[in-house]
């Protein structure tokens, strides 16, 4: 019943043969097959994983860090003008505000996240900063922006950007609200990496759903919801619409069906089998899980199709596209 998973695109890192890293994709159909999981390995959310990807991986060559790889690279997606879903240039909410959420774990148990933050180009050092120092786990609003200010991050001005304002205007005209999400606009990109060593970190950063009330905030800071990591199991990270990824806890469940001795495949297959249980309307509900265990096999599932993810390993950087549990 999986999608047999197709490769979609070239190496953005370099070599042409991909045989690691699709070795580890087909042995997740097969879970009896023995681990040929490949270290080390990044892996993110939609198409814009690919640069974000290799900005990490050359971050992880340069300090061996698997924290700062996973940092840099939704740093990237951040900036990315393209993108409607993440940084300042993101949608804004029902009263024009562009508020950020983002999140930072590693392995170890440490984690940092802020939430309806704004101003701050780039939330995923605030919550790194969060985590490294502040005795706190989580700061909100007005709160992360003062201590983004004591922190030196600079302020930018409150403007939507050239396409964000269009977007908004056009959907003034109705100002309809469905809090729907589909395929087309999932942007949000969730980042887990494992090192050499079998170390685990994952970062998540967006601008939340496009047009929600002031003061919504997603699974995306919120540990256990939109990414969690432990290094003595794995790592999973989430895209779609965060309540319904909130109600099922779905990245710490995805972590704990693993310890339970599930695949990365089939924990992310269950997580969506909850999810899909435990939400009305869900035709209308598009959301999408990434996971990693510690041994480097990757595991990857959605309600419906048009969810892809980046795949980065020694062997290249791969756009895969992941399978779902309805079909078009
Ligand atoms: C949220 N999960 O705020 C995010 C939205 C998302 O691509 O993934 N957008 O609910």
């Amino acid at each position: 019943m999986l999608q047999r998973r197709k490769f979609i695109k070239q190496s953005l890192l370099g070599s042409a043969l991909l045989l690691p890293g699709m070795a580890a994709l087909e042995s997740q159909a097969s879970p009896s097959k023995k681990s040929s999981g490949t270290k080390p390995l990044i892996l993110s959310t939609w198409s814009h994983g690919l640069p974000a990807n290799a900005d990490a991986w050359a971050k992880l060559k340069q300090t061996g860090s698997i924290l700062d790889a996973v940092e840099a690279g939704v740093r990237n997606t951040e900036l990315d003008l393209e993108n409607l879903s993440v940084g300042l240039q993101g949608l804004p909410d029902r009263e024009g505000i562009t508020t950020l959420d983002a999140s930072i774990m590693q392995g170890d148990g440490s984690c940092g996240t802020v939430a309806f933050v704004r101003q701050v180009k780039h939330p995923i050092s605030l919550a790194r900063a969060v985590m490294e120092k502040t005795p706190h786990v989580m700061l909100v609003g007005e709160g992360a922006r003062q201590f983004a200010i004591a922190q030196g991050f600079p302020m930018e001005e409150e403007k939507l950007s050239p396409n964000a304002q269009k977007e908004y205007d056009k959907w003034k005209v109705t100002s309809q609200y469905k809090p729907i999400i589909n395929i087309e606009n999932h942007d949000t990109i969730g980042m887990i990496g494992l090192d050499a060593a079998g170390k685990l970190a994952g970062s998540c950063t967006t601008s939340g759903l496009a047009y929600k009330m002031h003061g919504r905030v997603g699974d995306s800071p919120i540990i256990g919801a939109g990414l969690f990591v432990d290094d003595e199991v794995g790592a999973a990270t989430a895209t779609g619409l965060g309540e319904s990824i909130i109600r099922i806890c779905g990245s710490f469940l995805i972590v704990e069906l693993m310890r339970q001795g599930r695949s990365p495949q089939e924990a992310c297959e269950e997580a969506v089998r909850r999810l899909v249980a435990k939400n009305k309307n869900i035709k209308d509900i598009q959301a999408g899980f990434l996971a990693v265990n510690k041994e480097g096999e990757v595991g990857a599932f959605a309600v419906h199709p048009g969810f892809n993810y980046a795949l980065a390993t020694d062997s290249g950087n791969v756009l895969v596209d992941a399978g779902s549990q309805f079909k078009s």
